[in-house]
C-alpha cells in the first residue's frame, strides 16, 4: 500500500506505461476530481494521448459544487472536450460512460457496421492523478469488486482488462499519472482534497488556504460549523487559525487543530465546494 513519490524516474515510467498501452484503445476516459477540474488534471496528458478520443470524467461530483460542475461541463466543452460529471461511490451517472463513448465514436461504430462489423466492444482505458476514483469507476461499470480501492494515492498496481458493460471493455491501468507539483496553489488543493501524501505538505498551510477559500466563498459555512461572529470572520487567516485552535481546546497546536480543519474538509462537513474557479482556467 506504498504511496507514490512522484520522483522523475517514476514519471518517466508512468508515461510509457500509457504509451504502451494507448495503441489498445479506442478512447480515454480523463478522470478527474470534480472538485479539481484543472488542478486535478495531468500537465501533459495532451501531450501523450494527442489525438486520441477522449471523454472528460468529472468523478466525485457529489462532493463539488453543483453549480460549478455545470460549468465545467460547459466549459470542458467549449474546448471540444466532451464532459460529464459522476458520482461512482454512490453509483450516480455512471452509466452515462458507455453511452458517451459511442456517441464520441459514432463514426467510427459506423464505419465498422459498414463493413459488416457489429457489436464490437469500445476499448477505454482510466487515466488519472492519484486517488480521483479511477478504481471506483471500474468497479461500478463491472458491477464488481476487482479494482482495489482506498481512500489514499497509489493503490492501483497491476493493469487488466475488464468486461464493463455491453459493448465496453476497460482497462484497469495503473494510468496513474502525476499531479502538478510545481503550482504551490494548485499544490494545495490538491492537498486539501487528499490527493496527495500528507506528509508531502504542512498541514497549516494547507489550512490557512481553505479558512482564506471559505471565508471568500462561504463565509456562513465557516460560522455555522466554528460556531464563529462576523468578527471573527474579519480576523487574518493566521488569527483565525489561532482563534480556532484554541476553541478546539488544542492550545497553541495548530499542526493539530489545521489536520482537523483539513479532515472537515475532506469530509464534507464544510459542505459541497469546488476549488477551482472557472476563470482561473484562462491563466493556465
Ligand atoms: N464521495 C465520493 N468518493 C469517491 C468517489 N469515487 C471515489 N471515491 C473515493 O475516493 C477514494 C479513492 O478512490 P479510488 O477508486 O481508490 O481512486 P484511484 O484513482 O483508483 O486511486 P489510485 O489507485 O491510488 O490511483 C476512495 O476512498 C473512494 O471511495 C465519488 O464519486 N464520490
Ligand atoms: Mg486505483
Amino acid at each position: 500500500m506504498a504511496t507514490i513519490q512522484w520522483f522523475p524516474g517514476h514519471m518517466a515510467k508512468a508515461k510509457k506505461q500509457v504509451q504502451e498501452n494507448l495503441h489498445l484503445v479506442d478512447i480515454v476516459l480523463e478522470i478527474v476530481d470534480a472538485r479539481l477540474p484543472l488542478s486535478s488534471r495531468n500537465p501533459i496528458l495532451d501531450q501523450i494521448i494527442q489525438q486520441k478520443p477522449r471523454l472528460m470524467i468529472l468523478n466525485k461530483a457529489d462532493l463539488a459544487d453543483p453549480t460549478l460542475n455545470n460549468a465545467w461541463i460547459n466549459y470542458f466543452k467549449q474546448h471540444d472536450l466532451p464532459a460529464i460529471s459522476i458520482d461512482s461511490q454512490h453509483n450516480h451517472n455512471v452509466q452515462q460512460i458507455e453511452k458517451q463513448a459511442q456517441v464520441i465514436l459514432a463514426d467510427k461504430i459506423a464505419r465498422q457496421q459498414a463493413r459488416g462489423i457489429k457489436n464490437k466492444p469500445i476499448r477505454a482505458i482510466c487515466i488519472g492523478i492519484p486517488n480521483v476514483g479511477k478504481s471506483t469507476i471500474l468497479n461500478r461499470l463491472v458491477k464488481r469488486n476487482i479494482a482495489i480501492t482506498g481512500n489514499h494515492p497509489g493503490v492501483t498496481k497491476k493493469q487488466q482488462w475488464l468486461k464493463a458493460g455491453k459493448r465496453l471493455e476497460l482497462l484497469d491501468t495503473p494510468g496513474i499519472l502525476w499531479p502538478k507539483f510545481e503550482d504551490v496553489l494548485v499544490g494545495k488543493k490538491l492537498a486539501l482534497t487528499g490527493a496527495i501524501k500528507d506528509s508531502l505538505f504542512h498541514a497549516d498551510d494547507v489550512a490557512l488556504y481553505e479558512l482564506a477559500f471559505f471565508k471568500q466563498y462561504f463565509p456562513e459555512r465557516l460560522q455555522k460549523r466554528y460556531s464563529l461572529t462576523i468578527d471573527d470572520l474579519k480576523l487574518n487567516d493566521p488569527d483565525l487559525l489561532m482563534k480556532l485552535t484554541a476553541g478546539f481546546g488544542l492550545r497553541e497546536d495548530y499542526e493539530r487543530a489545521s489536520e482537523r480543519l483539513i479532515l472537515d474538509c475532506r469530509k464534507g462537513k464544510l459542505g459541497r465546494y469546488t476549488l477551482d474557479q472557472i476563470d482561473e482556467a484562462t491563466h493556465d
